[in-house]
């Protein structure tokens, strides 16, 4: 197929005064009737619809029939002679099958319930529309079913049995269209916006749920009071709903008025969800909500500015995270995620910009580039103007564009309006992909210390020249003693190479630089020996403290890899100090003492020239832990013990903090008892984080068999639980036994594979166990390939997501990419294979 081009954007040539809609659902048969108000903006053209898979029942224009005109394979085209000059109405009726969807876009079933999914171009599948971002147009809809809930967008207008209607004052484009009907009870509350408006809130789910809904309410109350005190923006419907659906492509969908959820990402209760689930549900309840006005009032004119709604909304939902929890925490977590997806995929074939200016298939731009790294160059952006010119650039945002389908140009230009600055070389943020490495070395003479940067963006798939970017490098010094002599200071690199100079000092500083992690950027320093040792004990940025033992226990664990070296003992000595240290928060002490991950430690080593050896880095951080745990034994038992919570379960931050550090030390508890700490643990674990926490720490200790059989008796029908039973076995099977567990894990009864969730948790695991995925009979790359290939034929979407676990296949020595593309060439090869797979097998395959 051809791509789509920014570069050929043209504004559609009609505007949609009025959309009204009427379901009539039935599982294999619903008929949808829609009438379109029209009006021409440019004399001439002819009118496209988007429109796939539908069933044309009758057409007709201003109530005349359109015998004539038939559907092709993406839509109907009405030629220009036979439209008036003026505004008309355009009524069709079609049919589709809900219960056949197994693609999960459109209208489609998930355990009895009708639900949809429009974003991007799901709305083509459900009538003939303009199905494109920047065409907004209020809609009424009316359902008629004998479903007893009937839900859609806006504010409900009248209803009675086997019927309702709703009406969406908002001009919205079709994306945002959602409706869903079903046998669903409600757990409700409600919010008085600040002007004053009592709107009531409800979380649908399936009877026997709604007991596991409170923890997403208070997030979702907590978020619209947030978006009012930090950005001013107030809810403007009369009513919020949120539905949770089992069969879910991605996370969830912000449809105005009408979120529909994954959902795992709104049910939980102590017994049933970790503390990582609740962080989730948190973060993407907040999400959602805030896009109602990063993403909906102001929406995209196209999808090339997709990061204009995600990237913001990310970032905004990164704010309100690091307000309810702790800030540092919060940063160091986003820079784990950021440099395990985001950076993976821009060092690798699948590079693009975070804004793109071409794609096959929109469905393969979700990706973390456009969603993190796009909230990452706004933080550039607010770093760069400072907190009250960022203030004021996104008041006169949400001032010009309310109601506009905007670009990443408006979007600069408020700032450059607001705050008077030249964006021009900014602007290279969104149209050059690729992660800037940045050299640095320094100088000490006659009190004067200088710092000389190099920037250098390697070459990505179709842009083999990087100009230099405006890089924000946010540095503090510190003098030998640790005291600091700079505070954190932001300079701004403009130019290829660039030195800082820093005068006045007595004594050369200790350089603390990228703090807070001020841009997304790998930085390149040789640091002299003891200086990593030294931030990780007194520096004091947080996150730059974190860093230090990171980059530190980086450097030890390349060395155990390519030298055999002993794990080294400043390390160690270092974090014994931060583990000791009952100042600081559990939850970074935590993060702390966390390894290195092994698809990580492939990155570095593959970044520096080195071909990773997944076997010997998954040896290597075994022997660290190993030595980490020696060193720390004397206080393990001790720590574990007090920091165990006997009371009532509490999700909040520092509860859950305190349980992820107790579940840190019995990790490593368990490389020195075999698992007799964790048996206890499991026995007497309260809530599932502990539950899975020790279960998981069994598994590793190559024990956990009984309390397996358990667990699964026990959550038998719990479907989110149970996807955790599969999950845990993947991700702690040992590499040589990975494929035969996830094979076998297959064949269980409840593998239902069709479900992506239950999918994930197989498939998706097996993709994170990188010893075991990368193993050298490529068994791994072949169950992957040969699932992928089952899936595409169901779930186009889904399937092509999760083909980016090979995305890194060109980094391992020639046997295993012979292997990977083996496994790639059979899934390219495959008759039929979806546009959405097609286009991601063929990147990666490049
Ligand atoms: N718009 C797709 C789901 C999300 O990013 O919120
Ligand atoms: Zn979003």
């Amino acid at each position: 197929p051809e791509p789509t081009l920014l570069a050929d954007y043209a504004p559609f040539p009609f505007t949609v005064e009025q959309v009204a809609l009427t379901f009539r659902l039935h599982p294999q048969h619903t008929r949808v009737l829609s009438r379109l108000s029209l009006k021409p903006t440019t004399e001439g053209q002819p009118l496209h619809l988007h429109g796939e898979n539908l069933t044309l029942i009758s057409l007709s224009l201003n109530g005349a029939p359109l015998p004539d005109i038939a559907p092709d394979a993406e839509g109907l085209t009405i030629p220009a002679a036979l439209l008036p000059a003026t505004a008309f109405t355009l009524e069709a009726e079609v049919e589709i099958a809900p219960e056949t969807n197994t693609a999960l876009e459109g209208l489609y079933m998930s355990g009895g319930i009708y639900c949809t999914q429009c974003e991007a171009e799901g709305f083509r599948k459900i009538t003939f529309y303009p199905d494109r971002p920047d065409v907004m147009a209020p809609f009424r809809v009316r359902i008629e079913s004998d479903m007893p809930v009937l839900l859609s967008n806006g504010n409900p207008a009248a209803s009675g049995p086997g019927w309702a209607e709703w009406v969406d004052p908002w001009p919205k484009p079709a994306y945002l269209f959602a409706l869903v009907a079903g046998d669903l009870v409600a757990h409700s509350a409600s919010f008085t916006t600040r002007s004053g408006r009592a709107t009531p809130l409800n979380i649908w789910v399936r009877p026997g749920d709604e007991d596991r809904c409170a923890f997403a309410m208070d997030a979702l109350q907590r978020s619209m009071a947030w978006d009012e005190q930090v950005y001013g923006r107030e809810y403007d419907l009369e009513v919020f709903n949120i539905v949770a659906v089992d069969d879910f492509n991605m996370g969830a969908m912000e449809n105005k008025g009408l979120n529909i959820f994954n959902s795992k990402l709104v049910l939980a209760s102590a017994d049933t969800a970790t503390d990582t689930d609740y962080e989730r549900i948190e973060r993407v309840i907040a999400h959602e909500y805030f896009h109602n006005w990063t993403g909906n009032r102001i929406t995209c004119r196209d999808w090339f500015q997709l990061c204009l709604k995600e990237g913001l909304t990310v970032f905004r939902d990164q704010q309100f995270m690091s307000d309810m929890r702790s800030a540092p925490v919060k940063r160091i977590e986003d820079v784990l995620t950021l440099r395990a997806r985001q950076f993976r995929e821009d060092m690798g074939p699948l590079a693009h910009p975070v804004r793109p200016d071409a794609y096959v298939e929109i469905n393969n731009f979700y990706t973390a580039t456009i969603y993190e790294k796009g909230a990452e160059v706004i933080g550039m952006l607010k770093r760069l103007v400072g907190d009250a010119g960022y203030k004021a650039a996104l008041d006169l945002y949400f001032d010009r564009h309310d109601g506009d389908a905007a670009t990443i140009e408006d979007w600069l230009k408020v700032f450059e309006d607001a705050t008077g600055r030249d964006l021009a070389q900014f602007k290279r943020w969104y149209t050059d992909a690729g992660t800037p490495r940045l050299a640095v070395e320094d100088d000490w003479q006659d009190g004067t210390y200088t710092l000389t940067f190099r920037q250098e963006t390697p070459p990505t798939p179709g842009q083999p020249d990087k100009p230099p970017r405006v890089i924000p490098i946010a540095l503090g010094l510190l003098a030998p003693n640790g005291d600091e002599v700079l505070p954190t200071t932001v300079l701004e690199m403009t130019e290829g190479q660039q030195s800082f100079r820093f005068e006045g000092l007595s004594a050369r500083p200790v350089p603390s630089i990228l703090r807070g992690f001020s841009a997304p950027v790998v930085l390149d320093r040789t640091a002299p020996p003891g200086e990593r040792a030294f931030l990780l004990a007194h520096d004091t940025d947080p996150v730059n403290r974190w860093e230090a033992g990171r980059g530190l226990a980086k450097e030890v664990l390349a060395r155990m890899v390519t030298e055999g070296a002993e794990p080294a003992a400043d390390l160690l000595a270092g974090l014994e100090a931060v583990v000791r240290d009952e100042c600081l928060d559990p939850a970074f002490r935590a993060l702390c003492l966390r390894m290195p991950a092994e698809d990580d430690m492939a990155q570095t080593l593959h970044a520096s020239g080195v071909v990773p050896d997944p076997d010997a880095i998954h040896a290597a951080r075994k022997r660290l832990q190993l030595a980490l745990a020696q060193r720390l034994a004397p206080v393990l038992p001790g720590m574990i013990a007090s920091l165990a919570n006997n009371g009532p379960f509490d999700p909040g931050a520092a509860a859950a903090g305190q349980r992820a550090l107790r579940l840190a030390c019995l990790g490593l508890l368990t490389r020195l008892d075999g698992g007799e700490a964790a048996t206890r643990a499991h026995a007497q674990a309260g809530n599932m984080t502990d539950s899975l926490g020790a279960l998981s720490c069994l598994l590793d200790a190559g024990r956990g068999a009984a309390e397996l059989t358990a667990f699964h008796q026990r959550w038998q029908g719990n479907r989110l639980v149970i996807d955790k039973w599969f999950m845990v076995q993947v991700l702690h099977a040992a590499p040589d036994r990975l494929a035969e567990v996830a094979t076998t894990l297959t064949r269980h009864p409840d593998f239902d594979w069709k479900n992506p969730n239950r999918f994930r948790s197989v498939m998706g695991a097996l993709a994170e166990n990188h010893a075991g995925f990368h193993h050298p009979s490529g068994a791994g790359y072949r169950l992957l390939a040969d699932w992928l290939i089952k899936l595409d034929a169901v779930n186009p979407q889904t399937t092509a997501r999760m083909s980016t676990a090979f995305e890194t296949w060109t980094r391992y020595d020639t046997d295993r990419q012979a292997q990977a593309q083996g496994a790639l060439q059979s899934i390219a090869a495959r008759p039929g294979l979806s546009r959405d797979t097609g286009e991601m097998v063929g990147r990666i395959l490049k």
